[in-house]
């Protein structure tokens, strides 16, 4: 073969690959959720929003591109690494007022790329992509959760998902969430025609925790090719969320723990000590706090004791006449913020260490982890805020 003929032949076997290097797909996804509170069908139903992107395997191909909307209208992408570009909407209360700014047709996406072409593609939105179908929980599965028994499998039920002659690939997601252990997750997905209940086992319902549930109805479909050969494609996400908290048995306190002001408190670490009557320490435990400061703990103590919870930086708080002959539910209490030195008193000394390090950041010479109140990563005026808020108060 002649230097010319296998320069022909590679350049052919090479050209494709390189533009699918450089997009490797484009699309639009819809999304709406909403939050369930009874056995009713959740009303108002969805917050809408939507995501368009451009996206490529290599940072640095995709520097700046435009989406074009059916009737004229255009839109300028944000660029993210050079390998991405986006363009996000606004948020709807209804399908109605998505419609009115992303209307069905053709959309055409625009990309300035580094080298070669194509540049254009496009997407045909249709009817089917507006898919108005709210996921919820149906019968009294809503009701049959809350309060519920610890141990005991449940039965759910929910609302189908048939959405006519739509996508090639429709899924169906629940999924259980254990705020206080949020490693411990339930999930299982399905096909929506036939995927529309479950049992979720006693063994993962325990005493006292508290749960979060979403149920999901997500559609995809690829009605298009564009920029070459990259994929095209809409996508549908139906989410609706809800809480509920199954019941204490005798020997568990549960509820929600307060860190005034910090923006993480599942980073924290509780604890908790039983006091007698006399204000003995029974028992000591300490845990990490859980998803939105839910925590639980459980013990083999009995009888009518008192709780005090502490937690570094913060000052202890003590419940009296916590019932450990019954589940105790919603002992609900917030730390105040500002014990930097840990003695047991929001004063002067913390004061000092947080002008010390006011206005640092990690890595600065006069950074402190612990005069950062808020554990944003930053020693600023919201510290200073929680610190004079709480101050002159003591340990419980
Ligand atoms: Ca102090
Ligand atoms: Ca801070």
């Amino acid at each position: 073969m002649s230097a010319m003929k296998k320069f022909l032949v590679l350049a052919l076997l090479v050209s494709p690959l390189i533009t699918l290097a450089q997009v490797n797909s484009y699309g639009m996804v819809f999304s709406g959720s909403g939050t369930q509170t009874s056995d009713l069908p959740p009303d108002p139903y969805a917050a809408w929003s939507s995501q368009t992107a451009i996206s490529s395997l290599t940072s640095g191909t995709l520097l700046a591109g435009t989406l074009g909307f059916p009737g004229g209208r255009s839109e300028t992408m944000i660029e993210a690494d050079g390998s991405q570009l986006y363009f996000f909407g606004d948020y709807w209360s209804t399908v109605g007022e998505l419609l009115l700014d992303f209307p069905l047709g053709i959309y055409q996406f625009d990309m300035i790329p580094t080298v070669g072409s194509p540049d254009t593609a496009f997407l045909n939105i249709a009817a089917v992509d507006y898919a108005d179908v709210a996921p919820y929980l149906t019968g009294i599965s809503w009701s049959s959760l809350q309060a519920c028994a610890p141990g005991v499998d449940r039965a759910l039920t929910w609302t189908g998902f048939n959405v006519p002659g739509s996508s090639s690939d429709k899924i169906t997601t629940i999924q259980i969430t254990n705020f206080v252990d949020a490693s411990s997750s339930f999930v299982q997905t399905g096909d929506p025609s036939t995927f529309q209940g479950v049992t979720v086992p006693g063994t993962f319902l325990e005493s006292g925790r508290f749960y979060g549930m979403n149920l999901t109805f997500g559609s995809f479909r690829s009605p298009s090719m564009g920029f070459g050969g990259a994929t095209g494609y809409v996508g549908t996400q139906l989410a609706t969320g809800c809480t509920f908290k199954v019941a204490a048995l005798p020997g568990t306190i549960s509820g929600q723990l307060t860190l005034d002001g910090h923006v993480n408190p599942s980073t924290k670490v509780y604890t908790v000590e039983l006091l007698d009557s006399l204000g003995n320490v029974l028992e000591t435990q300490s845990h990490f706090l859980g998803y939105s400061g839910w925590y639980a703990i459980d013990t083999d103590e009995v009888g009518v004791v008192s709780v005090r919870f502490d937690s570094e930086g913060y000052l202890s708080k003590v419940v009296q006449g916590v019932d450990l002959s019954v589940g105790q539910d919603y002992v609900n209490i917030t730390l105040p913020n500002g014990d930097i030195n840990e003695d047991g008193e929001i004063g002067p000394a913390d004061f000092s260490l947080l002008a010390l390090a006011f206005g640092s950041f990690p890595g600065d010479p006069n950074y402190s982890a612990a005069a950062d109140i808020t554990g944003d990563g930053e020693v600023g005026p919201p510290d200073f805020a929680y610190l004079a808020f709480s101050f002159g108060q003591f340990d419980e």
